[in-house]
């Protein structure tokens, strides 16, 4: 296919590489029995409260936003049994057409209706080395629940009708990154996988918040607009869960 997306012809069964191979893909179904208790310290959440502005585009697979990495201070995760900081680099979101539907991992076989990826980059380590690495990116996954409160996603929502077509770009001027968080971030899963979309390098430590964030009913119909590569509307951008290969989770309760 011309392409990598989600449907019957250009889809996750036909993504090729580490994506058919490899032994440590994301994401994954948390099961009870497959994640283990454990002291981990808590996430820092460091810069996240400054506000300043991002660049918002449709690259025809997601929404992402980018730009974090121009800011005064760069926003930064530490802690989390991380190794040392992962600068913020994007956050994107993964969604389904239907409510049961749309986010890539699950819990207990269970999906929510959409989930937020909040990409950071090892500090001091190039995009191309971060990629080779088991280590060298580390994403925060935040679960969405439909619910009244469209806080979180506020500031995106207000510019996804300016970025429909795959192609399209647009600022957002104010943006406080620790809005896109629950306000309890103690819990957490932690576990090692890979980018859910191709070439899914195998090069991320994933941490899973346990505490969903709130999306709108209308927000969520706004997102599912967005158009894909091939200007087909009602996509869905979420890849199918993949097996453990023995791999354990960790679980830090708050
Ligand atoms: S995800 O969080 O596993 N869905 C995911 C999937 C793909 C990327 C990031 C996260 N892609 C890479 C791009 C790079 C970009 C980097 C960091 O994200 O390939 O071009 O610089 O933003
Ligand atoms: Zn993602």
């Amino acid at each position: 296919s011309a392409s990598w997306g989600y449907g019957y012809k250009n889809g996750p069964q036909t993504w090729s590489g580490a994506c058919q191979t490899g032994l440590r893909q994301t994401p994954i179904d948390i099961r009870t029995m497959d994640t283990d208790y454990a002291l981990m310290d808590r996430v820092n959440f460091i810069g996240y409260d400054q506000v300043a502005g991002v660049t918002v585009q449709n690259n025809g697979h997601t929404v992402s936003a980018a730009g974090f990495a121009e800011w005064d201070k760069k926003p930064y995760i530490s802690g989390g049994a991380l190794d040392g900081k992962y600068y913020l680099q994007q956050f994107h979101l993964h969604w389904g057409q239907q409510d049961h539907e749309g986010s890539e991992h699950k819990i207990g076989g269970l999906s929510y209706p959409a989930e937020l990826h909040l990409v950071h980059q090892k500090d001091g380590l190039s995009l191309g080395e971060a990629l080779t690495r088991g280590d060298g990116l580390a994403v925060v996954g935040v679960f969405l629940n439909i619910a009244e409160n469209g806080e979180p996603l506020a500031a995106l929502s207000q510019k996804l009708n300016e970025v429909i077509y795959s192609g399209n770009e647009t600022e957002i001027e104010k943006i406080r990154p620790r809005s896109l968080l629950p306000s309890l971030t103690d819990a957490f899963y932690r576990y090692e996988g890979s980018l859910t979309t191709p070439a899914c390098s195998e090069a991320v430590q994933w941490i899973l918040l346990a505490e969903p964030i709130t999306v709108t009913r209308n927000q969520l119909e706004q997102l599912r607009k967005i158009r894909n590569t091939e200007g087909e509307e009602h996509e869905s951008n979420f890849r199918p869960t993949l097996p453990l290969n023995g791999r354990r989770i960790r679980f830090r309760p708050a």
